[in-house]
């Protein structure tokens, strides 16, 4: 059904952004009913289950609607007005702040926060409460993927051309992505892809529905991808596969990066990875043989101590192809959540400020201090990384303003986080729901949802989007941006803070002018006219660059940089104690750490609750049943949850969704070894026990 009279907007979940349309009911408890959008271009209608039943989180019965604060008495969460509410928020910022300095005050944001909010929240963190100590969620889905792409090509955008190109190439490498779980709607890419002649090949240590469209899966052991790229790499030399000319005109670093891959033979690769070397040539011919190709990765790969290194691999066997900045080939990432690429340019990151500018950079600070009317100098320098800050909380950051995250389920290590957090002095949670963390506040601010505010989102292609009210909130609740604005006014910041989500983007536009991803010519109306606009627009009569790269890569020289890696373990491997791998990931019917899509029937109905994955073999020597509560166990602790057991899993393998709390909370388990460039967390390897829970 479509209807001229709905507003179109996009869903609230993931970096792919559908289109869809929005008519209110009048109905409190389905407020809006969702309309389709056929026009626009990613989805072309198409929504997963999540997006369909995303209107039932705007339902009063589930959502917030009043702020709430600590009662210093009962220790309870009571309801308060917004007046109390932010009072409090800003005496505790504020009492911190004068005890123990402006980094004892954290700020932690999010990556589903529209550019608008994440804008504000990184100049508020910097101008109004003078703090280094701010990252996001961000920092766990696609850093090390970002980390790649600048040291590779001197810019990240997570997908260099648009999705509409895939199906266009010869051959896709899918790296640790599920897909078909993850953006059901853009398995219609993959599909029109084998349609046109192009190759699949899948790499996933478990047969996921995405795995079943392949031509080729390779099922690595988690971990081990690095050795796996080098190891195709090494064939790519051996059968006088590298495109030399590409390599001469357009890179820089070959010889270093061709002796690591040349130092991983075939046959250590296959007895490191478990993928055989009849597997690793037919993967390298079915590549190089496709006139083109692209390689795409996502948390499989990048979700590891080693995230940066493996991507780095994963584009040098691009670059040696000349599967890069070439129409129709090139790497890109598949980014994850809703704003996860506009997320990470507009100074929400410890490093950063807006326009993907460095804050260390003397003419970055330069500018946006320019912008926003300050002295460079008073601009704090960077801070730590999101499990650094999380694991600094109750030291020396006594104070915390958390904005769109969920770390007491989503981060790793989620026991000693949670411990962390109830340590603070004070905890201040922005959220739609009383997810977990919220519950740990000292206040608690109820903020408007997708349909009830407008702002930009940029998707997984660096398309920048407008979401568009359609809805009037209840009352009781309003926007991040208006609860920012409220703040700074308390701390002596009457200025410089809009509400207004237009105002916020055009102030948003000029600090990114003249950045890596500048904005400056993008504008709501043009967003809305256009189905969007592709970053880099550095003016009004500027196209926008759907397609990155294919004059010149934006290093100094324009060349690309193969980077020189070599295969490293995981930071925490099988032993006698601990023999068995955990990986991580997720299920179609949940989003995240579940906070908003387990507040839909519909959704866990499909999906009630968490379980372990693990092959019939494992299961037989353990003596397990289908559904029986195993006991998974690492050094950090243990979770229990009903087993499933499936073929489609590597026999040295388990794999549990991360949505839930609980007993059955992956994070309990995970280990936060770091990335030493992206400090990306090593979500996706980790070494287990498993016992029956009898
Ligand atoms: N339904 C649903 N969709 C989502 C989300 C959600 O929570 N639920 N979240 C959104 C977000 S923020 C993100 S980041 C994306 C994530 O999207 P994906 O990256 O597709 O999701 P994951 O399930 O984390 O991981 C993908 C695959 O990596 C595999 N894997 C595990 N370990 C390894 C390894 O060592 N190497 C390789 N090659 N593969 C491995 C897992 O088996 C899994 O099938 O999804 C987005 N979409
Ligand atoms: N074991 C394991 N753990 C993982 C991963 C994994 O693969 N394995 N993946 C990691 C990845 S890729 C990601 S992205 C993280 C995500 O993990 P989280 O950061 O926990 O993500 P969400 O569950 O989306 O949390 C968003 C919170 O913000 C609220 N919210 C939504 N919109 C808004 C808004 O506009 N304003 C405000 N103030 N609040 C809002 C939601 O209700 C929710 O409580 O998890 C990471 N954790
Ligand atoms: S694929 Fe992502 S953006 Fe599209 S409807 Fe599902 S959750 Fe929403
Ligand atoms: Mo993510």
């Amino acid at each position: 059904m479509s209807d001229a009279t709905a507003v179109p907007t996009h869903c609230p979940y993931c970096a792919l952004q559908c289109g869809m349309s929005l008519r209110p009911t009048g109905s409190p408890e389905l407020p809006v009913e969702v309309v389709d959008r056929t026009d626009f271009p990613v989805n072309r209608g198409a929504l997963c289950g999540k997006g369909r039943t995303a209107p039932a989180v705007l339902s009063s019965r589930v959502r917030l609607t009043e702020p709430l604060v600590r009662c210093p008495d009962t220790g309870d969460l009571r309801p308060a007005t917004w007046e109390e509410a932010l009072a409090a928020v800003a005496d505790g910022l504020r009492r911190t702040r004068a005890d123990h300095g402006a980094d004892a005050v954290g700020v932690f944001g999010g990556g589903g926060l529209t550019n608008e909010k994440a804008y504000t929240l990184g100049k508020f963190a910097r101008l109004v409460l003078g703090t280094s100590q701010i990252d996001y969620n961000g920092r766990f889905c696609m850093s090390s993927a970002a980390a790649a792409h600048g040291r590779a090509f001197g810019l990240d955008r997570g997908l260099p051309f648009p999705l509409e190109d895939i199906p266009r190439t010869g051959c896709v490498i899918l790296v640790g992505s599920n897909l078909a779980e993850t953006m059901p709607p853009a398995l219609r890419y993959l599909t029109e892809l084998r349609e046109n002649g192009g190759k699949l090949i899948v790499v996933d240590p478990r047969r996921t529905r995405t795995a079943e469209q392949a031509d080729l899966h390779l099922a690595p052991r988690p971990g081990t991808d690095l050795a796996l790229a080098l190891g195709m790499l090494h064939l790519v030399v051996a059968e006088g596969r590298v495109d030399e000319e590409f390599v001469e005109e357009r890179t820089t670093g070959w010889a270093a990066a061709r002796a690591g891959a040349m130092a991983h033979w075939p046959e250590q690769v296959e007895r490191i990875t478990g993928v055989s070397v009849p597997e690793l040539r037919e993967a390298v011919a079915m590549f190089c043989d496709a006139g083109s190709g692209m390689v795409l990765t996502a948390r499989g790969p990048e979700q590891q101590s080693k995230g940066t290194d493996t991507v780095g691999a994963w584009i040098n066997l691009c670059l040696a192809t000349g599967r890069a900045g070439r129409p129709l080939s090139g790497y890109g990432c598949l980014t994850g959540q809703g704003n996860g690429q506009g997320g990470r340019e507009h100074g929400q990151k410890a490093d950063q400020l807006p326009g993907y500018r460095k804050l260390d950079d003397p003419a970055a600070r330069a500018h946006v201090a320019g912008v926003w009317g300050v002295d460079p100098d008073s601009l704090p320098g960077p801070g730590r990384s999101a499990y650094e800050l999380l694991d600094a909380l109750g030291g020396d950051v006594k104070a915390l303003l958390l904005m769109g995250s969920n770390p007491v389920v989503s981060a790793p290590r989620a026991a000693h986080v949670e411990g962390r957090l109830r340590s603070l002095d004070f905890l201040a949670v922005a959220d739609v729901v009383l997810s977990e963390t919220a519950a740990l506040a000292d206040v608690v601010l109820p903020v408007t949802q997708w349909a009830e505010e407008t702002g930009t989102m940029t998707n997984l292609e660096g398309r920048v989007l407008l979401r568009r009210r359609a809805l009037t909130p209840p009352a009781g609740v309003r926007s991040d941006l208006e609860a920012l604005r409220g703040l700074a006014g308390l701390l002596g910041w009457e200025k410089g803070f809009s509400a207004d989500p237009e105002e916020v983007f055009d102030e948003l536009r000029r600090a990114s002018a003249g950045g890596p991803a500048d904005y400056a010519g993008i504008s709501y109306r043009r967003i809305e006219e256009e189905q969007g606009v592709f970053w880099p627009c550095p003016d009004e009569d500027h196209g926008g660059t759907p397609r990155l790269f294919l004059d010149r890569f934006a290093t100094p020289d324009g060349r690309a940089r193969f980077v020189p890696v070599v295969h490293r373990p995981a930071a925490e491997e099988t032993d006698a104690e601990y023999p068995v791998v955990l990986t991580t990931g997720r299920v179609v019917s949940q989003y995240q750490s579940g906070a908003q899509t387990r507040r839909v029937a519909e959704l866990n109905a499909a999906a009630p609750g968490p379980f372990v994955e693990l092959h019939p073999r494992l299961a037989e020597r353990l003596g397990v049943a289908e559904g029986e509560r195993l006991a998974v166990v690492s050094r950090r602790g243990r979770a229990v949850a009903p087993a499933r057991i499936t073929t489609a899993i590597r026999p040295d393998t388990v794999f549990m969704p991360f949505h839930w709390a609980g007993e059955g909370r992956a994070n309990t388990l995970v280990n936060p070894a770091l990335d030493p460039v992206s400090r990306m967390p090593e979500f996706k390897v980790c070494a287990v026990r498993l016992e029956r829970d009898a």
